[in-house]
């Protein structure tokens, strides 16, 4: 256990190998949402709708940031994830009957290691044209095409799209335009999206770009425009791709980030998945997220200062687990873990223990197909003021009160005194040159601070 600025730092929390932990169900939990129905009968309407699905940023068997080593026999289910947000995506492609998939890049998390990966994408290829599903896509920084030393025939009804020029797709027959562009090396600084060919009269259009748009820290600024570029082009909808959380950039036309597909670390938390986009008669009439991934990731903050024992933390860790197990619909939950507040019980939960890091665990189980990745103990002493008159603790926190206004400058000349003695320099180089109240203030608050901690036996007081 590590301590960073005074605090415990526990974790990650591997499982071990004598432990039972709850099966995860095999398949991917698909949301199959009631918008199923929501699409009116061709009858009705006289004009057959095109739908299509928008995903984007697959990372097909990502490593997940080094999981596996610390997931213990959850590695499995982790590192598996990708593959099964993406066989989620494949069947809400033929069950929801959309005419054609766009991937937005990152399809691939770099280089395959070896053909498996090829081999699982093409499978779900294959199954999307059995279904008659056109499937087009552009590269990204991860699978731009001079990072990719191995290669698979596609089926036919794939399209990549170049990387040297914007290119475009027509399909009459849906009353659709495609245009596209592929990144041929990982750090493409060029502004693709002004040199994409001009919208196609009388069809929908379509434009499909990784791209960081204006600038989305922590993403790296790849082929950046402003949203304006993307407008001006005149097309109805932009399939974007490269910022892992969803974000609708416009609606007139509508410009979408879908997000990844599977969270792939504590800093991808929430819901993830694709857009499935309705057409009538080359308008859109519906953009609905699609929620795919199978590990949802969550920081939960636990207040505990209410808590009298260990049990009541562990209580409250479980309501808090519980809902969050909720939110995830079931999901498998990878939970960082924060608790907060001050607490009597700090110094115990500083030091926890194996048996106290076991608990917690147990209390995760108990909510739900639960790991905790990563447990941080932030809680602080609580402010010891309401001890007995006669306790020592009492008496120096009395005697800070006491000299804290210095009153009679008596502080400040006695500090004074013993400064002078210090060459100018290095009282200067301590700020300690001017004695002004604001200094003084704060000596005693690190006085106060240090005093405590010591005679309490913070963190470094203890061996
Ligand atoms: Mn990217």
């Amino acid at each position: 256990m590590a301590l960073i600025g005074g605090r415990a730092f526990i974790g990650p929390v591997g499982r071990r190998p004598h432990e039972k932990r709850v099966p995860s169900p095999a398949a991917a939990p698909y949301d199959a949402s009631p918008y199923d129905r929501v699409f009116l009968p061709v009858a009705q309407t006289g004009v057959k709708p095109v739908r299509f699905l928008h995903a984007a940023d697959i990372h097909l068997d990502s490593p997940l940031a080094g999981l596996a080593a610390r997931a213990g026999d959850r590695a499995g289910t982790l590192v598996g994830a990708t593959r099964r947000a993406f066989d989620g995506l494949i069947r809400c492609a033929i069950e929801r009957a959309v005419d054609f998939v766009i991937i937005a890049g990152d399809l691939y998390d770099g280089d395959w290691r070896d053909f498996a990966t090829g081999l699982f994408l093409i499978e779900g290829m294959a199954r999307l044209e059995r279904a008659g599903i056109r499937v087009v896509m552009v590269r990204g920084n991860h699978d731009a095409e001079n990072t990719m030393t191995r290669r698979l025939t596609l089926p036919k009804t794939v399209h990549v799209f170049e990387s040297r020029k914007a290119e475009t797709v027509r399909w009459p027959e849906l009353g659709v335009a495609i245009h596209g562009r592929s990144f041929g090396k990982q750090h493409e600084s060029e502004n693709f999206a002004t040199g994409y060919p001009p919208a196609v009269p009388g069809v929908l259009n379509i434009g499909v770009l990784h791209t960081s748009a204006t600038g989305r820290p922590p993403h790296d600024p790849y082929a950046p425009c402003s949203v304006q570029e993307l407008v001006d082009r005149g097309y109805d909808y932009w399939a974007l791709g490269h910022v892992h959380r969803r974000e609708v950039l416009c609606e007139e036309p509508w410009i979408v980030f879908p997000g990844n597909l599977q969270g792939r670390d504590a800093n991808e938390t929430g819901a993830k998945g694709a857009t499935l986009v309705t057409v009538e008669g080359q308008r859109i009439v519906s953009v609905e997220e699609v929620v795919l991934d199978v590990v949802r990731w969550a920081r939960c903050t636990v207040e505990v200062s209410a808590c009298a024992d260990l049990d009541e933390v562990g209580d409250a860790v479980h309501a808090a687990l519980a809902e969050a197990v909720t939110a995830a619909g079931g999901r498998t939950l990878a939970v960082r873990l924060t608790l907060t507040g001050a607490s009597p019980l700090h110094r115990r939960l500083v030091d926890a223990t194996e048996q106290t890091v076991a608990d917690w665990e147990a209390v995760a189980l108990r909510a739900g197909d639960v790991w905790l990745e990563r447990v941080t103990v932030a809680t602080t002493d609580p402010e010891p003021l309401g001890l007995a008159a006669s306790d020592a603790l009492a008496e120096l926190i009395r005697t800070f009160e006491a000299v804290q206004g210095d009153r009679d400058g008596a502080l400040r000349s006695k500090l004074g005194e013993h400064l002078e003695k210090l060459p100018r320099e290095i009282r200067d180089a301590a700020g300690l040159g001017d004695l002004t109240d604001a200094v003084l203030a704060e000596v005693l608050a690190d006085a106060r601070a240090i005093l405590l901690d010591r005679l309490l036996g913070g963190p470094e007081g203890r061996p």
